[in-house]
């Protein structure tokens, strides 16, 4: 007999053929996603492909001379060879214009992390066409080391693994726990990016049609403000896994199908039953794996998603009880409109629509304010503070009288020109973007501060002011972290110092944290407080209420 191959699990809800309406409803959105500039040309995929061909004539050149360095034959260094992989949205499938291409160099045992800082870079500059690569940044500390660049304006993200092999051919394959041999917890993550990817492609009964699919949840989830794994939501894998368990469920359905199932079942999952690809079998080493029986870190997920390569973890650590909340709110708003797009009552642009996080959604927000007064520890610091982030959201889901404490996605970064302590102080709470205006209308235009540098969205950074001779200007760089409050029926103390100072605590015990250089606070602001740049065009930024405060 022959048995069609299972995915998943258990066996799928349903094997229907798709109907000519579901057909017909895949391909508009399709055709919606190409409206909304979600695909590339063919022209620039291309570009990619070239690239990395380049990045693989490097990568063998690299192993090459490390080997020549440490002494090796001739006829050795020649053998052992390099490969590229590729993880993320480009090997998924569903990479847009704006998209980098993750990528992982493996190389054999005798070539080490410290090898690859010591020659990549200088190799990519002088192998790839001259005036190609820009923007090398190098992370060699960072939770997975990486060398960043631009490549023909391609970013381009570049992990390193080194094997237990002697030799890497080019198609050496990473499946397998074999593979993890002899690896430290640094070496595994750099792989597992890849072997991640692979087993999720290997794991769907029609690749074409769980990239359609998951172009579209991974749109709207941006679109919603509910994607981003370090602020507390699911990342791309994590809704790359939930469509894949869909398209299990569903092995001959359609793409807009998927989509309208993947909202139905996702809203109504039996949390904390993890969403699984496959069983999580024993591992023959001593990595941990998922195991809520065993650790009991590992029961306090919300929203369990695994991944399917050994050692399989959990992608959605990072969620909070209100991030949740929030997005099975989406799910239900996503599943609604799905279901009166595939009856022809609404088209697929209206599951897109932007999300209300600053508009609408919420009356009091806390804007949590990095801040330095040079352009490098501002970016470390943001970082360092972005991450950080979730905790006091989850904090905040503990303190009675809130409901909701929901994070926005992203931060958003201004400068500020400053002439005197004051202006600098005001500065580090971003006082001098919001308007103020004693009228209970807010209709007048809005006065601009001359001293406000917007640096947020498609805005040109002004270069800096000449420093006058009478006076000192000071820039200070801010980044805002935004979390919407919704209080709890009847709350009525609004205490949250110690949740806050909790917070910054766990921020400046960070090791890199300079006070002479940097600053965190955190201040209450009203919805009609919040400052211009976090509304986009059209967007009406809610007006101050008629009941005049005395
Ligand atoms: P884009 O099309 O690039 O926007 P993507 O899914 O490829 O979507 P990223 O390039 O940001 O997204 O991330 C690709 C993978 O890299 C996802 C995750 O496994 C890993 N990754 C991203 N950021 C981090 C991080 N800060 N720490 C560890 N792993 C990360
Ligand atoms: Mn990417
Ligand atoms: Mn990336």
């Amino acid at each position: 007999s022959s048995e069609p191959p299972r995915y998943g699990v258990t066996a799928p809800l349903s094997t229907a053929l798709p109907t000519e309406n579901e057909i017909a409803c895949t391909h508009s959105l399709i055709e919606e996603l190409k409206r909304q500039n979600n695909y590339e040309s063919a022209a620039e995929t291309n570009k990619r492909t070239v690239v990395l061909q380049s990045l693989q004539a490097i990568a063998e050149e690299f192993v090459k001379q490390v080997c020549r360095a440490q002494g090796k034959s001739e006829r050795v260094a020649n053998a052992a060879g390099a490969k590229i992989c590729t993880y993320g949205s480009f090997r998924l499938g569903v990479f847009g214009p704006g998209s980098d291409i993750d990528t992982l160099v493996v190389a054999p045992e005798n070539v080490k992390k410290d090898d690859y800082f010591k020659y990549f870079p200088d190799l990519l500059t002088k192998m790839a066409p001259k005036g190609s690569i820009t923007d090398v940044t190098l992370v060699p500390d960072a939770f997975v080391p990486i060398i960043k660049f631009e490549y023909s304006g391609i970013s381009i993200d570049l992990i390193f693994a080194s094997i237990h092999l002697e030799q890497v051919p080019r198609d050496l394959s990473l499946q397998g726990q074999d593979m993890l041999r002899g690896l430290d917890e640094a070496g595994v993550r750099s792989l597992n990016g890849t072997r991640v990817t692979d087993e999720i492609l290997a794991l769907v009964p029609q690749t074409g049609v769980f990239r359609t699919a998951l172009r579209g949840v991974k749109l709207w989830a941006q679109r919603r403000a509910i994607y981003a794994n370090i602020m507390g939501f699911p990342g791309g894998v994590a809704w790359a896994m939930m469509v894949a368990r869909i398209c299990q469920l569903y092995p001959k359905a359609a793409a807009s199908t998927i989509v309208l199932k993947f909202f139905r079942l996702m809203e109504k999952w039996q949390w904390p039953m993890p969403v699984l690809l496959k069983a999580i079998e024993p591992g023959e080493s001593l990595l941990k794996q998922w195991n809520p029986k065993l650790y009991h870190q590992d029961r306090f997920h919300l929203m369990p998603i695994i991944t399917p390569a050994f050692p399989c973890m959990c992608a959605t650590h990072n969620i909070t009880q209100s991030t949740k909340l929030v997005i099975q709110r989406e799910l239900k708003r996503g599943g609604d409109i799905t279901d009166k797009i595939m009856s022809g009552k609404l088209s697929w642009k209206e599951l897109f629509v932007k999300n209300t996080f600053f508009a609408k959604d919420y009356k009091y927000y806390l804007s949590v304010i990095a801040s330095s007064t040079s352009e490098e520890s501002q970016l470390i610091w943001s970082g360092a503070v972005e991450s950080k982030v979730r905790f006091l959201c989850g904090y905040l889901d503990s303190h009675p009288s809130i409901a909701i404490a929901c994070p926005f996605n992203k931060g958003f970064e201004r400068q500020h020109k400053c002439h005197t302590d004051e202006e600098i102080e005001k500065a580090k709470t971003c006082l001098d973007y919001q308007v103020k205006d004693s009228s209970a209308e807010n209709t007048e235009p809005k006065e601009q501060h001359s001293n406000v540098v917007e640096t947020n969205g498609h805005e040109e950074v002004k270069p800096k002011q000449e420093e006058s001779l009478t006076e000192k200007v000071t820039t200070v760089y801010t980044t805002t972290y935004y979390v919407g409050l919704e209080l709890e029926e009847g709350a009525k103390s609004l205490d949250l110092s110690f949740e806050v100072d909790k917070f910054k605590g766990r921020c400046i015990m960070w090791d890199k944290y300079d006070q002479d250089l940097m600053a965190l606070n955190v201040v209450h602001t009203k919805n009609c407080d919040l400052p211009d740049d976090v509304f986009t065009e059209g967007e009406v930024k809610p007006s101050r209420s008629s009941k005049k405060k005395t």
